[in-house]
């Protein structure tokens, strides 16, 4: 058989067996998670319930529906919700997490969320190492970290810059102007510039719609382009719906006017919507398998690589000592 048509034959079954992984995957569904993190009523909880279409936290009853409220989320949190995104099942784990910001020491807050990513980080560690492997296995590491800033309207707080710094290592950090309604545009455009000035000068590393000039194709690359441009993303949150001309939005209502969570000339919510469960979605999980769980891993291994060598230091230099010990005794003996 001549050498091209051997190849020829070779990658068409290599796009078989793809087309039959993904149809596979299309079956079976994508997993993916979440993580929300920010400040105490930043609307974590709601913009959780905005973007999977459906109550994930309730609203609490408290008599009358102006009174009912989302309870203040109190600890770690995830969710599974199933849905359907450009016909492709998802199952799509949320992760909400209470608010910080109300202590003057966040410090356990941090380690807190820090140790649930890292955690998700040990069980596949552990997974991979068995002989044999537990075919029920749930991989539920973090692939996106939505950060929610307050919407001040100066600048990065300290607690934001100690927290993106400490966890970019370890999550793709996707930063997010939380409330965007209470900015007018150009306030917004303002505050926007400023956060990615902080985030530029701070060294944070955001997750960013990298992509390699090379490789990539010029409609990616202009779209991590225009993507790039957006962050942070403004969003809205509100599970309230009105019909305006037969046509059916979710929207928050003032008595100046209505600010639609869907519509991009209010806000990024719809663009962020996408990017995360759809076009960006297996390149975030890439980067948390390939390069943060790698690196992560690396770091621990080679951790209790140098652990083991103290311990033996420790050992040889008991040894030694034990070994001293018993000399000075046999000399006492002897005299
Ligand atoms: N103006 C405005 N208010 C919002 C928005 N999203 C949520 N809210 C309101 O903010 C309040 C707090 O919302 P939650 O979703 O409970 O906030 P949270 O971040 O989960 O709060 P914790 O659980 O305490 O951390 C509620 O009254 C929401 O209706 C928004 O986009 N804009
Ligand atoms: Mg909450």
């Amino acid at each position: 058989m001549p050498p091209s048509s051997k190849s020829a034959d070779g990658l068409a079954r290599t796009a078989m067996l793809a087309t039959t992984i993904r149809r596979k995957n299309i079956k079976k569904g994508l997993a993916f998670s979440v993580m929300i993190v920010g400040s105490t009523g930043l609307g974590k909880s709601t913009f959780i319930n905005t973007l999977c279409e459906s109550p994930v936290f309730p609203k609490k009853d408290c008599g009358s529906p102006e009174k009912a409220a989302l309870e203040k989320t109190v600890a770690i949190t995830p969710v599974t919700v199933e849905m359907e995104e450009d016909g492709i099942k998802l199952s799509l784990t949320i992760v909400d997490t209470p608010g910080f910001g109300d202590n003057i020491n966040n410090e356990g807050n941090f380690l807190d969320i820090l140790h649930y990513i890292e955690r998700q980080y040990d069980d596949i560690l552990a997974e991979e190492s068995r002989i044999k492997r537990n075919p029920k296995f749930y991989d539920n590491r973090v692939h996106a970290l939505l950060y929610f800033i307050a919407p001040t309207g100066h600048s990065l707080r300290e607690l934001d810059i100690e927290f993106m710094r400490r966890l970019g290592a370890r999550a793709n950090i996707i930063p997010v102007i939380a409330k965007a309604d209470s900015m007018n545009p150009t306030e917004l455009a303002a505050f926007k510039r400023r956060v990615m000035e902080d985030i530029a000068y701070y060294k944070i590393p955001i997750y960013n719609f990298p992509y390699d000039d090379e490789e990539d194709d010029d409609e990616t690359i202009e779209e991590n382009n225009e993507l790039r441009a957006l962050l942070p993303f403004s969003v809205v949150g509100s599970e309230d719906e009105v019909v305006l001309n037969g046509r059916r939005m979710r929207c928050r209502q003032y008595p100046w006017g209505l600010v639609e969570v869907d519509n991009s000339r209010h806000c990024d919510f719809s663009k962020l919507r996408y990017m995360l469960l759809s076009s960006h979605l297996q390149d975030l999980k890439e980067i948390t398998h390939d390069f943060l769980y790698e690196q992560y891993r690396t770091e621990k291994l080679s951790k209790e690589g140098e652990d083991e060598d103290d311990e033996l230091v420790d050992e040889d230099d008991r040894t030694e000592h034990r070994r001293q010990q018993e000399l000075a005794g046999a000399e006492v003996a002897a005299q």
